[in-house]
């Protein structure tokens, strides 16, 4: 009696939460194309991100979390509606196993996401989560573009209604208070010292006892060079000067120090006072033309970054970091500190300061490649 009665209510409880989600979820079609468009714009904001350092930028790190949170939801839906299709196997065809591929990499990459922002971390060799997060993300990339040639059906059937649009506002709302929840979340959980573009201090994820300086030396991908002989090294100022400067390590100067946030993609950020010469009494000295518009920072290895020529004069070329000389791995004899920029802007073993005309769209393709032979 008590058995059938349970059944009985379990049967009702399926049946209002079928009610509950006909009531939620838009159409098929529009959770599909829906997700397709969540997934291009936290690529897209993703990648973005990593060039914001300031609070100006902050708003990208909200959005990236709103609908990534919402993307959760609509996922959810499409998980729920086409369980049958994945749970048998005479329902498979051809496309079927890369469209399992991505539900379980779009699901790790949120996880990942989710879990980061509640101050998670679990290292994997040199990747913090942020990377495997970011890693995962643009893997889903490729996945979505096979999964679209396989299943597409073209928006203009669409054709979205009052009531539509309403359960899409109000899963991106839900997204939202969904973040703010995350947000809170993570303070109660003591993760207040992240900042607006996810880092959180390097204490938090690496032993900075056992590294010299107090912060990890990270470089991008293969930049790893041999240290440089400060008495050999010279520092060039060139391209649009008066005269062309050639200057010793005794000769650049450490007058300056700036406190300054290196704020990794990686996830981490450190503040740090660095000593060492203004950039702008480089380029006075050089006697920079007026015709300059950017300043590009080169490495021995060939890395490199330019910076709009004002950014660029209050940059520091740093010697020193917390009163001491740069170590190799941070970048001696001298790196650029520019602040309110990402970590991978800041060139280490800086060997030429050029005054230019033009920016270097080049310099986003070279960063990636340095040291690879
Ligand atoms: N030449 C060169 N400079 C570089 C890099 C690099 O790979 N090569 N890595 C950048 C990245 S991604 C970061 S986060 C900072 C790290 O500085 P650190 O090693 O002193 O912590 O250096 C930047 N400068
Ligand atoms: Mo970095």
């Amino acid at each position: 009696m008590a058995k059938r009665s349970d059944r009985g209510a379990s049967t009702r409880l399926r049946a209002a939460a079928g009610r509950t989600l006909r009531r939620v979820e838009p159409p098929a079609r529009v959770v599909d194309w829906a997700i397709a468009a969540c997934v291009a714009l936290e690529v897209a904001s993703g990648l973005y991100s990593f060039t914001q350092g300031r609070p100006s930028g902050a708003w990208v790190f909200w959005l990236h979390s709103t609908v990534g949170l919402t993307l959760a939801a609509l996922v959810g839906f499409k998980l729920y509606r086409v369980r049958r299709r994945v749970t048998a196997r005479a329902a498979w065809d051809r496309f079927t196993p890369v469209s399992v591929l991505q539900a379980v990499v779009t699901l790790a990459a949120l996880a990942t996401g989710v879990f980061w922002v509640l101050g998670g971390n679990v290292p994997i060799l040199a990747w913090t989560t942020l990377n495997l997060h970011v890693g995962l993300g643009l893997l889903l990339v490729p996945l979505v573009l096979w999964h679209l040639r396989g299943r597409y059906h073209s928006p203009r059937a669409l054709d979205p209604d009052r009531r539509t649009a309403l359960k899409v506002g109000a899963l991106l709302l839900a997204g939202t208070v969904a973040w703010r929840a995350t947000e809170t979340a993570d303070r109660a959980l003591g993760g207040a010292t992240r900042r607006f573009t996810g880092s959180k201090p390097t204490g938090d994820l690496y032993d900075t006892a056992t590294e010299g300086g107090g912060f990890p030396v990270t470089s991008w991908v293969a930049d790893d060079p041999d240290p440089v002989d400060r008495d050999a090294w010279t520092l060039s100022v060139r391209g649009l000067v008066d005269e062309e400067l050639a200057l010793g390590y005794d000769e650049v100067g450490a007058d300056r120090t700036l406190e300054a946030t290196l704020d990794c993609t990686s996830g981490w950020y450190t503040v740090q006072e660095w000593g060492g010469v203004r950039v702008g009494d480089l380029l006075d000295a050089a006697g920079a033309s007026d015709d300059a518009r950017y300043v590009r920072f080169t490495s021995v290895t060939g890395y490199r970054w330019s910076l709009p020529v004002e950014e660029a004069r209050d940059a520091l070329l740093a010697t020193h970091v917390r009163g001491s000389r740069l170590s190799h791995g941070h970048g001696a004899p001298a790196r650029l500190v520019a602040p309110g920029r990402r970590g991978f802007q800041w060139v280490k073993w800086v060997e030429s300061v050029e005054v230019r005309e033009r920016g270097d769209p080049m310099q986003w393709l070279v960063t990636l490649v340095s040291g690879f032979d």
